[in-house]
């Protein structure tokens, strides 16, 4: 039981410690916007919205996000009695969309509650595997020998799968020489929307190198075209953008529009409608896997909890604090074991301390809403 007292909006400015390049943008500096809800006996939690700097991959970005969660979804739940955690999504239901928005006060409330019981997060959202298995996912670099290094840097560090992001002028032949040169890996291609049904041949040719799967390679809305796409091709196809409710999951199945889902904390709306996406692919058998926003240490370790969930069960694209920032905001930064594998904290809450001095300094506008 606890009440929302105040929520505290607070972007931050992230550089990446190397762009990352997707089929829609390339990506310098994360804006990021951090979410602290306080309860009346002075309990805080943190979130993260995980939206991108511009309405590239969903219709979110930063600044849309800003004015939603303060204008809209934060009176929504200050001052209201809960029951619990899962109960805040049903406040702000009224709202259509906005997930990610709704996500960054949803998750924030998780870890307030697993904090005031004393817990850590991923025991309190019902985790069973503190061990979670790591992949990375490498963006489109300027060179195919840029893209080697890359890659061999991350199996050195013991990451288990390779995920690179495809696009019409970087997939074919850039997947051919991966192949010819780090052999059965575990790779996989994550498109972002970037082909349409005319590219079928493209994609029956590209069954022969065996992928683990290919990432939303048709419209972020699509389920149909992905179905018939499904059917010309070997290679499973795992929908990431076009998958934003436990509904679409089951109606996204139901299509065979995909024999795999990429589930993604904020593009669900949180960790209850997270928990039914994955109850809705657990029963059709459909393997998940976490995905990753570029996220920073506090997104990342509500990331890490979602991933203890059974039926994670292939790598996600969670890793070390160090692949995308020079300091994370939390401490200590996420680190991985030398088998590719993150163990979940056994502190209460999300586990990591928040660095608020970091917070302060990288903060470049903040509201209070109570
Ligand atoms: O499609 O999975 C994606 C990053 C930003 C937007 C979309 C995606 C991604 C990633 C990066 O693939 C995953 C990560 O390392 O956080
Ligand atoms: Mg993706």
């Amino acid at each position: 039981m606890f009440q929302i007292k105040s929520i505290d909006l607070i972007e931050i400015n992230l550089p990446l410690v190397h762009f990352f390049e997707t089929s829609f943008a390339r990506t310098y500096e994360r804006r990021i916007i951090l979410v602290r809800v306080e309860d009346a006996h002075g309990g805080e939690g943190w979130g993260e919205v995980t939206c991108g700097e511009s309405p590239g991959y969903s219709d979110e970005w930063t600044d849309s996000a800003w004015v939603t969660v303060e204008k809209i979804l934060a009176p929504m739940v200050i001052g209201k009695e809960f029951a619990s955690a899962s109960d805040v999504w049903d406040a702000m239901k009224w709202a259509r969309g906005h997930r990610m928005s709704k996500a960054g006060i949803e998750t924030a409330c998780w870890d307030l509650e697993a904090r005031k019981l004393g817990v850590p997060l991923w025991r309190h959202i019902g985790g069973t595997n503190n061990e979670i298995e790591c992949g990375v996912s490498i963006g489109i670099q300027d060179s195919v020998e840029k893209l080697f290094q890359k890659i061999q840097t991350e199996l050195d560090a013991g990451y288990r799968r390779i995920k690179i992001k495809i696009a019409p002028h970087w997939d074919y032949d850039v997947i051919k020489q991966v192949r010819a040169k780090f052999g059965n890996i575990l790779l996989m291609g994550d498109a972002n929307s970037a082909y349409t049904l005319g590219d079928i041949d493209l994609f029956k040719r590209m069954d022969e190198f065996e992928l683990m799967m290919f990432e939303q390679p048709l419209s972020h809305e699509d389920m149909l075209d992905h179905s018939k796409l499904q059917r010309e091709i070997k290679t499973p196809i795992c929908l990431d953008e076009s998958v934003k409710s436990p509904e679409d999951a089951r109606k996204a199945i139901e299509l065979k529009a995909c024999r795999i889902i990429n589930v993604k904390l904020g593009r669900v709306g949180g960790h209850a409608q997270a928990k039914l996406v994955k109850e809705v692919c657990q029963t059709a058998g459909i393997p998940i896997w976490c995905g990753g926003m570029l996220e920073s240490g506090i997104g990342r370790a509500h990331n890490i909890a979602m991933s203890t969930l059974e039926g994670f069960t292939l790598p996600g694209d969670v890793s070390a604090s160090k692949r995308y920032w020079h300091e994370d905001i939390i401490e200590p930064a996420v680190e991985i074991t030398e088998s590719g594998t993150i163990i979940a904290s056994e502190n209460p809450g999300i586990g990591f301390e928040v660095q608020r001095d970091r917070i302060r300094k990288l903060t470049v506008r903040k509201s209070e809403v109570r």
